[in-house]
């Protein structure tokens, strides 16, 4: 079995994996299993002249092997054309995308610098895997420097229409590096077809059998939709700190029905119109007074990027205003927590919560949505309330599926939810989680990994 790279923008500690979700125990495991390196940023930021080499930190099999940025890396690649870009434009919100040359420059760069640091640790059978926006010219970089490993690239998060990602400066270089790559991964069947438009578009040559040619190169490319690790999150929300956690919810709050969301605080995730389509509940079904509470965990994210600011003054002006209008003396309809819960007390909340409310404008996939469903009762299990927007959308139809734009159908939705009888509760609920178990994060891994392995040796392009 080949060595395994990981190449991620940020590397999470494996030791700590289980800590931090899907993601990181999917690539701890399949590391863990072939041995080999995760490479990637450690998160900190350097001033302009300070020569740091690669840490590198070996337990077992594994090496993690991370460097830091410079400031102008930082500013550039990181906030700049990763997420001031590359982030809006994927998540379809040209409106908010903040262009600068220098922005492509430092994304050219840092791909550069990655790649030069990365080539002197590859051994000649490794199977190299790429994650994610940050480092879509990273292939063609590996290959420039003569490296012929097989490559495969995965995008976490959606791939735009042809037409949206056009807007984006040099989308031709960008979607012309993943040709640099022996299979490229998206989360949907959407998101291939928008890939496999856009090339013929662009290129003008047939794709057949999952294989794609143009710009000198045939590629593999397919749809992965990543999984999480179901039977650890059930165990999770159903040990007897979470029961004592949930008795703790039930006693402190006159509300009998609990609606819960969980996103880092995003503006694709839809938080203003979600707080919105609450409201709308209060004010068309007076008979949920006292009885229903929204809480809504927004952990902080990339706060450096102006849109976050925006976004998160607007949730607070909101929260404060629904609370104002509908709160009383025993009643605080809505609770908005702006900071990260430890992950164990995540999953007895999303197990002690009757809703799960998942509604974000555009999503890859959404892990949140399926660790909801696995965190359930099977005796009383909650209902999902999900945008028809998110990847997960395409697998889990079970769920109750909406237009987040659509204030009053969500509204209606949640009514829906909160009214369900048991015996549809468990129907949906089953359905679900049994696609859930099934289409894991090790199942997501092992796809990816062998369908790379068939591909035939990455030649230099
Ligand atoms: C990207 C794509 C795709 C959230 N708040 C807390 C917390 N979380 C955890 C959740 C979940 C994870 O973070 C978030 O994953 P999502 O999938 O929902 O969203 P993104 O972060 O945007 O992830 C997405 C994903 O990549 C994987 O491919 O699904 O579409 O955008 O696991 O539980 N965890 C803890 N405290 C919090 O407050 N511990």
């Amino acid at each position: 079995m080949s060595r395994l790279v990981v190449v991620s923008n940020r590397v999470a500690d494996p030791s700590k994996a289980s800590q931090s979700g899907g993601l990181a125990v999917a690539l701890a495991d399949a590391l863990a299993e072939r041995g080999g390196i995760w490479f990637g940023w450690d998160g900190k930021v350097v001033e302009k002249g300070t020569r740091v080499p690669p840490a590198t930190h070996t337990e077992g099999r594994v090496t993690t092997v991370t460097l830091p940025l410079t400031r102008k890396d930082y500013e550039e690649y990181y906030l700049g054309f990763a997420n001031s870009v590359l982030w809006p434009i994927f998540h379809y919100r040209l409106d908010l995308s903040d262009f600068r040359t220098a922005y492509v420059k430092g994304y050219q760069r840092v791909n550069s610098k990655f790649a030069d640091a990365l080539a002197p640790l590859l051994k000649p059978d490794d199977l190299i895997w790429i994650h994610d926006y940050h480092l879509l010219p990273l292939a063609s970089e590996l290959r420039k420097r003569g490296h012929g490993h097989r490559i495969g690239f995965f995008l976490h998060i959606p791939f735009p229409p042809s037409d949206i990602l056009a807007a984006a400066p040099e989308h031709q270089l960008l979607v012309r590096s993943l040709f640099s790559c022996d299979l490229v991964g998206f989360q949907t069947n959407t998101d291939l077809a928008n890939f496999e438009r856009y090339v013929l578009e662009h290129q003008g040559e047939e794709s057949d059998g999952g294989h794609l040619k143009a710009y000198e190169r045939t590629i593999l490319v397919g749809s992965f939709p990543i999984g999480i690790d179901a039977e650890a999150f059930a165990a999770l929300a159903h040990t007897p700190k979470a029961d004592a956690q949930i008795q703790l919810l039930q006693r402190r709050t006159i509300a009998r029905t609990h609606i819960i969301g969980v996103d880092r605080l995003d503006y694709s995730k839809g938080l203003p119109e979600r707080l919105r389509a609450f409201r709308r509940l209060l004010e068309l079904y007076p008979q949920h007074h006292k009885s229903v509470t929204l809480m809504q965990i927004a952990p902080p994210t990339r706060e450096d990027v102006d849109a976050y600011t925006d976004i998160r003054e607007e949730l607070e002006a909101l929260t404060g205003a629904i609370n104002g209008r509908y709160g009383d003396f025993d009643w605080t309809p809505l609770r908005y927590i702006h900071r990260t819960i430890p992950r164990p007390t995540l999953a007895a909340l999303f197990r002690g919560c009757q809703v799960g409310l998942v509604t974000p404008l555009r999503d890859g996939m959404n892990l949140v949505a399926k660790e909801y469903v696995a965190a359930q009762d099977l005796n009383d299990p909650g209902v999902l309330v999900l945008s028809k927007f998110a990847g997960a959308a395409e697998e889990l139809k079970e769920a109750l599926l909406v237009n987040p734009y659509d204030i009053d159908e969500v509204a209606e939705a949640l009514e829906v939810a909160i009214t369900m009888p048991l015996k549809e509760r468990q129907e949906r609920n089953n359905a679900l989680l049994e696609r859930i178990r099934r289409h894991d994060a090790r199942y997501w891994q092992e796809n990816f990994l062998s369908a790379l392995e068939q591909t035939s040796l990455g030649a230099a392009a």
